[in-house]
């Protein structure tokens, strides 16, 4: 399998890939933008690297046009829980075969200064002038809410094999609905 499986030598969850034995070219990675975003640029297979929140709708056309396709939408906490959470939302009621992988870092990591939707309120990270001034939203509980079928969050960034195991789970499962993987950590790297 013509898969880029190591990124300086470090194991990536995404060899979820080739365990189930999926060809690069029936593959697509959509990203909006961010440090997470730029995932798709160490896989070998079709990539959009699109706007900052709107991989979702970029994903769903894309998965309509071509639905033998296997769409993985990848997305930071800002992109997916702040200005792109209304196509979080819609994604999840529609009957669109998505994988959305959620890195959940709770800050703005590329662009710096700001809490993400997700940190807890009254965190001060390292680049938050002050501590965080408003309440988090839950990604595991919206996602529940509003219809994906399948919602699952890592606990460790560096557990790759639990993040290999659940990304494999959800591209897998294939219910009328999208599904979603989020993962909860400090730092991820893949
Ligand atoms: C419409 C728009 N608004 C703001 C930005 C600036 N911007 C680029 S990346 C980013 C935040 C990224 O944070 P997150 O999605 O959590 O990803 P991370 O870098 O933490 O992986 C922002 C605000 C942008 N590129 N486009």
């Amino acid at each position: 399998m013509p898969w880029l499986w190591r990124l300086w030598n470090t194991p990536s969850p995404l060899s979820a890939l080739a365990d189930l034995n999926l060809d690069p070219h029936n593959v697509f990675l959509v990203s909006g933008i961010g440090c997470s975003a730029k995932t798709i640029h160490y896989v070998n297979a079709n990539g959009a690297h699109t706007l900052h929140g709107r991989p979702i709708p970029y994903a769903t056309g894309i998965k309509l046009a071509n639905p033998n396709l296997e769409v993985i939408v990848i997305g930071g906490d800002g992109d997916l829980m702040g200005i792109g959470a209304e196509h979080l939302v819609h994604a999840g009621r529609r009957n669109v075969d998505l994988t959305v992988l959620m890195f959940d870092n709770g800050v703005y990591g590329l662009t710096k200064g700001q809490a993400s939707p997700t940190l807890r309120r009254g965190v001060k990270t390292k680049a938050l002038a002050r501590p965080n001034i408003y309440d988090a939203i839950n990604p595991v509980v919206l996602a529940l809410s509003v219809g994906f079928t399948f919602v699952a969050r890592g606990g460790y960034a560096y557990d790759v094999k639990h993040l290999a195991y659940l990304i494999r789970e959800a591209i897998r499962h294939k219910a009328p609905h999208s599904s979603i993987y989020c993962s909860r950590a400090q730092r991820i790297m893949m």
